[in-house]
């Protein structure tokens, strides 16, 4: 006779994209980093540095918008996939993130990107997410973490990267957002950087 069944939930790797250009936006994401890592099911392995990026809005670049920091998150999931956008939606409406404009300036946004190398396909959840191949504000970070990442169905990051002509700017003195937060005054907590916004496509 069996003895009773013991089920071991499955472990998926997910990659999950943050951007923020309103408010504190430094702060907003490592906030969201630590709420994802303390949410039950998920577990943080590594987040990237903020890179600073010009809006994409639906009318294209707009660098009159507030300009993004943007960062990946690595984090081993057990959560089946309606629970996990559940709770990253949730910790998106507990850091203020209002949905009125499509693609419109946001608090916090945080995507899916990939799940290992699944393909999912319903009404709330598109995995890889439709539009990451297309964006170096989110293949770059990502590249950070895992210089041999590939995207489902799409290759490898570093070659979808380089196609891009859009480019992403580091943010000076920036560590991965599992570091502590730096002591010194930072200006990159405005969304209205110091520094003109290069055109797109300058290194
Ligand atoms: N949804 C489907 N698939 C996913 C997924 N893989 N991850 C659904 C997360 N959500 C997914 O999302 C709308 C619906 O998408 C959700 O209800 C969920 O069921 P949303 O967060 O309410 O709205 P959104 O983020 O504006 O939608 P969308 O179309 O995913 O936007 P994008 O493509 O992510 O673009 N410019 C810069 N520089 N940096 C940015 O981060 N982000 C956007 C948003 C536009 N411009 C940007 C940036
Ligand atoms: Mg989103």
């Amino acid at each position: 006779m069996s003895g009773p069944s013991v089920s071991v939930p499955r472990v998926r790797r997910a990659v999950v994209a943050l951007g923020s250009n309103l408010g504190d936006r430094d702060t907003l994401l490592r906030e969201a980093v630590r709420a994802v890592d303390e949410t039950p099911g998920i577990t943080v392995v590594a987040a990237s540095a903020p890179v600073s990026s010009t809006a994409v809005t639906l009318d294209g670049l707009d660098p009159s918008k507030p300009t993004y920091l943007n960062a990946v998150l690595l984090a081993d999931v057990t959560l089946d996939d309606d629970a996990l956008l559940d709770a990253l939606q949730a910790i998106e409406a507990s850091h203020g993130r209002t949905r009125d404009v499509r693609w419109g300036d946001r608090t916090l946004d945080l995507d899916v990107v990939a799940l290992d190398d699944e393909r999912i396909d319903t009404e709330r959840l598109q995995v890889p997410h439709p539009r990451a191949a297309e964006r170096a504000f989110v293949l770059e970070p990502w590249l950070q973490l895992d210089p041999e990442a590939r995207l489902a169905g799409a290759g490898r990051v570093a070659d979808l990267a380089s196609r891009l002509t859009e480019r992403t700017r580091p943010v000076p003195g920036a560590t991965s957002l599992l570091d502590p937060e730096p002591d010194a005054p930072s200006d990159h907590g405005s969304a209205h950087d110091p520094t003109p916004d290069p055109s797109p496509g300058a290194p």
